[in-house]
């Protein structure tokens, strides 16, 4: 297997307006981020990736771009991009940018021009039908939206406010290449890339059998043929690292983003956890962990996340965020950092901060949600009903600010924060979790230190041992003559697990774990109620 920095590395996701705010208008900045570059950095991160801060109307927080070159106010400046880059680099971490090349924002120069008339030369930068086909977007019941001014239709994958660019024009491809090389002449150190198995769209746009399934909106034939000439004309002249949001892909077809020898990109995001498990199904799990190793192993490389700025955070939603927070938040920790692929950590998750529940819609902000409860209420569906409804995976459980103490507002801001802080923050924030030794964060560092000093963590061979077992999720890694054990009680109740006989017969020496003293009797594990172990065996 081929060594390099970004299998390596831990990933740390900055949702900026949610990170500090620095000067009180009640969100987070860049320069909130920069101050806080310390505590990233004290935790073990090598590498922040900063979510969308281009200049944008801001209708879905940052993913609807008016102007690639240039920083949105809320965010900061350009000069203070710059110093952020500088700053991370002065500490050895690297900065990757998410970036929106599937769709722009309505509000950008191209789009305006595009939809002024049909013989305007950017007319085909987007997408234009005189009929719509019956196919959802991910936020309205409809992908086409009218246009009065020239009397079509144009394509959006997401919100109206944001048109899907037409990838099919080498003009759009030539001008997001050199966009992308003005980034990177910069010096940041990669992309995530949103949405990204969106950019190809099917000949004729034919009627889908069943309009809700929204998959067709993916992996269209075409795209990879994008994703080749992107790497072939930005990618590979540089020392870069890039992840691609890969909705809806089975590990075969995963396979042909990141397989090495396809020169596309380097690793994904698939999403059959966080997008078609709502709730922890641990046979199913261990299932989708199995098949994603078994196609991807030796030819590609995977990612471990259970939440980002779209998802529930993962106590939450996979664990349990009340009697066993802790033990829970330690758990999920330990299990993505010890599965192959490079693990993900979304701000707030090493405190383990919790989803919220807002009483009323007017408190909520997600785009996603705001639709979606609208297009629910409008068909006379009772409003109190829908809104329970949409809450628990609404993303704005995880786009609550980040508790930094105890004061006001969690510490995150002296003005108004844009979005309502989590009513916990008075037990659950850094300033706590620093001092108390048993906290998530200090388990947080324990593990990426662990992760840091042991390949086998990153480069070993992954074999499952409870493929049938509800609770228990036990499985090795191995290196040359290395050989780790973990051994995960996802449960709210103890359980006692044998060990099999291949592993009972190796003396086990504990290198982490998230309990006190250790309980075993001979090649019987007593797993308390959500305990995580890391053994060496030897
Ligand atoms: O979160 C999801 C649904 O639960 C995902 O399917 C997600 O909407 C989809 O993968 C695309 O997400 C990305 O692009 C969107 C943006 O709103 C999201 O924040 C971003 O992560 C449009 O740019």
């Amino acid at each position: 297997m081929k060594k390099t920095w970004w299998k390596e590395a831990v990933v740390y996701q900055v949702y900026w307006r949610s990170f500090y705010d620095s000067d009180g208008d009640g969100y987070g900045d860049l320069q909130g981020l920069i101050e806080k570059l310390d505590y990233i950095k004290h935790l073990g991160i090598d590498v922040i990736w900063l979510n969308p801060c281009y200049e944008s109307p801001d209708k879905d927080n940052g993913y609807d771009i008016s102007n690639y070159y240039t920083i949105m106010d809320k965010a900061g400046t350009m000069k203070a991009w710059e110093t952020l880059l500088d700053e991370v680099h002065k500490r050895d971490m690297k900065l990757i940018m998410d970036l929106v090349v599937n769709h722009t924002s309505n509000k950008h120069p191209w789009f305006l021009e595009s939809r002024s008339s049909k013989d305007n030369p950017k007319r085909d930068w987007y997408i234009w039908r005189d009929k719509p086909n019956n196919w959802r977007s991910y936020f309205t019941p409809s992908a086409w939206e009218y246009d009065e001014t020239t009397e079509q239709y144009y394509f959006h994958s997401f919100a109206v406010e944001q048109p899907d660019l037409n990838w099919k024009n080498p003009e759009v491809r030539e001008e997001i290449y050199k966009m992308m090389r003005f980034w990177l002449d910069k010096g940041i150190d990669g992309f995530r890339l949103d949405a990204i198995a969106l950019l190809a769209k099917p000949e004729g746009f034919p009627d889908a059998a069943n309009p809700n399934d929204i998959r067709y909106l993916t992996n269209n034939p075409g795209l990879h043929d994008y994703l080749r000439e992107m790497n072939e004309r930005v990618f590979k002249h540089y020392d870069i690292f890039t992840v691609g949001e890969v909705a809806f892909a089975s590990p075969e077809e995963g396979l042909k983003y990141v397989a090495e020898d396809r020169h596309e990109l380097h690793t994904l995001f698939h999403f059959e956890v966080c997008d078609e498990m709502p709730s922890w199904e641990p046979l199913r799990f261990k299932q989708i962990q199995k098949r994603w190793y078994e196609a991807l192993w030796g030819k590609g490389w995977n990612s471990q996340f259970l939440n980002n700025h779209d998802h529930t955070r993962q106590v939450t939603r996979y664990g349990n965020d009340k009697e066993y927070r802790l033990e829970s938040a330690k758990l999920l920790g330990t299990m993505l950092h010890t599965l192959p692929g490079t693990p993900y950590i979304y701000q707030g998750e090493e405190i383990g901060m919790t989803g919220v529940r807002f009483s009323s819609i007017d408190d909520y902000n997600d785009i996603a949600m705001k639709n979606k409860y609208e297009e629910e209420v409008a068909k006379g569906r009772d409003p109190q009903e829908v809104l329970e409804s949409l809450q628990p995976l609404s993303r704005d459980n995880s786009r609550t600010p980040m508790q930094w103490d105890d004061s006001r507002h969690a510490g995150f801001t002296t003005g108004t924060p844009w979005i309502k802080v989590n009513p916990n923050y008075k037990d659950i924030n850094v300033k706590q979790a620093l001092e108390d030794p048993n906290s998530v964060y200090h388990y947080y560092r324990k593990l990426i230190q662990l992760r840091k000093e042991n390949p086998v963590m990153v480069y070993g061979t992954f074999r499952d041992y409870t493929e049938t077992e509800p609770y228990i999720y036990a499985y090795t890694r191995e290196l040359d003559s290395e050989r780790w054990l973990i051994v995960l009680n996802h449960c709210d109740h103890a359980n006692d697990y044998e060990l099999p006989a291949p592993l009972a017969s190796y003396k086990r020496e504990l290198l982490l774990g998230n309990y006190e003293d250790i309980q075993e009797h001979g090649a019987v594990l007593h797993m308390r109620p959500h305990e995580a172990r890391i053994y060496k065996l030897v």
